[in-house]
């Protein structure tokens, strides 16, 4: 080292005039930029600080602040570029750019407790501070002291706060919820995460979502999620490396998941026990007083967390007394799409873009209502809801609508579907189920949960249903075609009596819309199979959602439970279509089909094949119960 040193300061005297061209200390020209960038390390209750970007437009006075907290690293979530100018800096991943830049809204995003630039501990989804988290701090002290500081140390500010955030990012809204600070006046939740095992990202109905197995090795391993540790491919079809590894644990072990605190969480908790039933923040919710105005923002085709937005607002919604407080939008979007371009969903064409509308019709003046001194109040209806099909934004006072009433749709013989009983006709439509070859939940080659380098996985819950309906291990019932519109508004809810040689089974139905079978406005929607509503449920949960215990084999059995939320017309010409399977994969883990105590922790003898039958029998039958929308 002292040679290199020496070598170094001769070199320096030998050539005086070749120094490096690096300045000890780089300055940007003063009024180079529209904005002030702030970092700021704030000081929680318990000493940690997070790390805090600022962003204050230049000649900003009296502005009110928009925070947003993340795991996903603030500094990246404020640099989508190097501009001079807001607009392109903050263009990209939960930035509602029109509406923050245009808004004058001082923008502030903050690293969660333990991720990127803030120190503390990182906890997936940390529960509130009692019998679920020790610690005296969680995301509603965090975001409470955050909002403290902020309203003491921003001079531009006027002191007010809102909070928004989609995913996670809407989840932490939520928390900010509990306890809120005097200052925060407004809160919107977009597709958040709320009940991990009921329908949003780890669990559908005991259903394990695998493929969210690469998150959790990314949100876990490291702090600032580097690259060089982060989850590897090995294979360009998922469907090959789910199925080759065997069960989610085998695949965990092989990949050495198990070092991470939340995977051993989600194997100790298969079931819906207390662990998952206390942290949902509806339940959280529901037992405390709405005090700051919310707008729940929800995507019809949310691939991520479609179950989150809706069951907040069921929970809330009594509370809301005066119908002025808590706020709906029901969007045709994907996961958080409504932050982007937003005129078409996969094949789907709405012909205007509805997530500008939103941005600028809806969120702008609801936010400026609560946060800007002076602003009207803003004309919004307590429910905005697009009802796709005949692609109309509607205004409504509730959701469901009044008048919303509940008819049957009846599976039938002869893979009919019908709103009459089966009066007579085959007693069961049957299939073989064979883990050793899983219904792919969209056509392969599968590929990994992202948004980038132009991945369709935000589409696939909008993906052309045709292929699966020519599957033998999927079976199709299917109506006349319609003579008149059917408006559906609300959750189908499924009543399946289904039977299985196994001792375990999963059930999937999906409600589609099937397209005439020639489309002139858009030939390649001639018998196109649309998802309006699908979900799966896990056999072994029938008789309870908390103990799991064996299906009797051949006995057939009442299942019955909600599908996601539709706002869809079905047009004349159109038919309803149901199908029903036993496997959604790779997406969701494969049910053994015979009863393991844990189905994470199944071995290769444990998978088997199974024949499952579909009942319609007169007096036994499987129907739907459609939500069909008062005249
Ligand atoms: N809801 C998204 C997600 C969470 C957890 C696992 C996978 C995806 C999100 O926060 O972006």
């Amino acid at each position: 080292m002292y040679a290199l040193l020496l070598l170094l300061t001769l070199n320096a005297q030998q050539y005086p005039a070749f120094r490096s061209e690096t300045p000890a200390q780089v300055a940007i020209p003063p009024g180079s930029f529209e904005y002030r960038r702030e970092n700021a390390m704030i000081p929680m209750r318990d000493g940690v600080k997070l790390f805090t970007v600022i962003l204050v437009p230049k000649g900003a006075k009296n502005a009110p602040m928009l925070l947003t907290r993340t795991p996903y690293d603030a500094k990246a979530l404020t640099s989508h570029a190097q501009s001079a100018h807001l607009g392109p800096v903050l263009t990209g991943y939960d930035n509602a750019v029109d509406v923050i830049v245009e808004g004058g809204y001082i923008r502030v995003v903050q690293d969660v407790r333990g991720k990127y630039g803030s120190e503390g501990d990182y906890v997936m989804n940390r529960p509130l501070s009692g019998p679920r988290n020790p610690t005296p701090v969680d995301h509603s002290t965090d975001t409470y002291d955050t909002i403290e500081w902020l309203t003491k140390h921003v001079p531009e500010s006027n002191g007010k706060v809102g909070i928004l955030g989609i995913s996670y990012n809407g989840f932490l809204p939520l928390m900010a919820l509990v306890n809120p600070h005097p200052a925060l006046k407004v809160a919107v939740p977009m597709n958040p995460m709320v009940d991990g095992w009921r329908g949003d990202d780890w669990f559908h109905n005991g259903a394990f979502r695998q493929q969210m197995m690469a998150y959790i090795w990314n949100q876990q391993a490291t702090r600032e999620g580097d690259p060089a540790s982060s989850w590897w491919t090995t294979h360009f079809d998922e469907y090959d490396m789910f199925l080759q590894a065997g069960s989610a644990g085998d695949l965990a072990k092989l990949r050495g998941l198990d070092q991470m605190g939340f995977w051993n969480k989600l194997v100790e908790h298969p079931s819906y026990d207390a662990f998952w039933r206390e942290q949902a923040m509806d339940r959280v919710l529901a037992a405390l007083p709405l005090k700051v105005p919310t707008m729940l923002v929800h995507s019809l085709w949310d691939q991520e967390d479609i179950y989150g937005a809706p069951a907040v607002y069921k929970a809330l919604e009594p509370k809301d007394t005066g119908n002025d407080k808590l706020f709906l939008v029901l969007g045709p979007w994907h996961h958080g799409q409504q932050i982007g371009e937003a005129s078409t969903l996969g094949a789907l064409r709405f012909h205007s873009d509805t997530g500008r509308t939103f941005r600028r019709e809806i969120l702008r003046p609801f936010l400026d209502a609560y946060l800007k001194d002076g602003a009207p109040k803003a004309d919004i209806a307590p429910v905005t809801a697009f009802e796709t099909g005949t692609n109309t934004w509607r205004r409504l006072p509730a959701w469901p609508p009044a008048g919303t009433s509940s008819r049957k749709l009846y599976l039938q013989g002869g893979d009919a579907l019908a709103f009459s009983p089966p009066a007579s006709g085959e007693a069961y439509t049957e299939y073989v189920s064979d883990p050793r070859k899983p219904v792919p939940f969209r056509a392969r080659p599968i590929q990994p949960v992202a948004y980038d380098n132009g991945r369709t996985w935000p589409f696939w819950l909008v993906d052309d249903q045709r292929e699966a309906s020519g599957r033998t291990d999927v079976v199709s019932f299917v109506s006349e075609a319609l003579t008149e519109p059917l408006k559906l508004t609300g959750e189908p809810l499924v009543n399946l009596v289904a039977s299985t040689t196994g001792t375990d089974a999963d059930w999937v139905v999906k409600l589609i819309d099937v397209y005439p079978d020639e489309v002139a406005e858009q030939p390649s929607m001639g018998g196109y199979q649309l998802m309006i509503a699908a979900d799966i449920f896990r056999g072994r949960y029938r008789e309870s959602l908390e103990v799991a215990r064996p299906i009797t084999p051949g006995q057939p059995l009442a299942y019955r439970f909600a599908l996601p939320n539709a706002n869809h017309v079905v047009l004349p010409g159109h038919r309803l279509m149901v199908q029903v399977q036993s496997s959604w994969f790779p997406l969701y883990d494969r049910n053994p089909q015979s009863f393991v105590a844990n189905i994470f922790l199944a071995k290769p003898g444990d998978y088997r094949k199974a024949t499952q039958r579909i009942h319609h029998a007169p007096g036994a039958s499987s129907y739907l119960e459609l939500p069909v929308a008062g005249r």
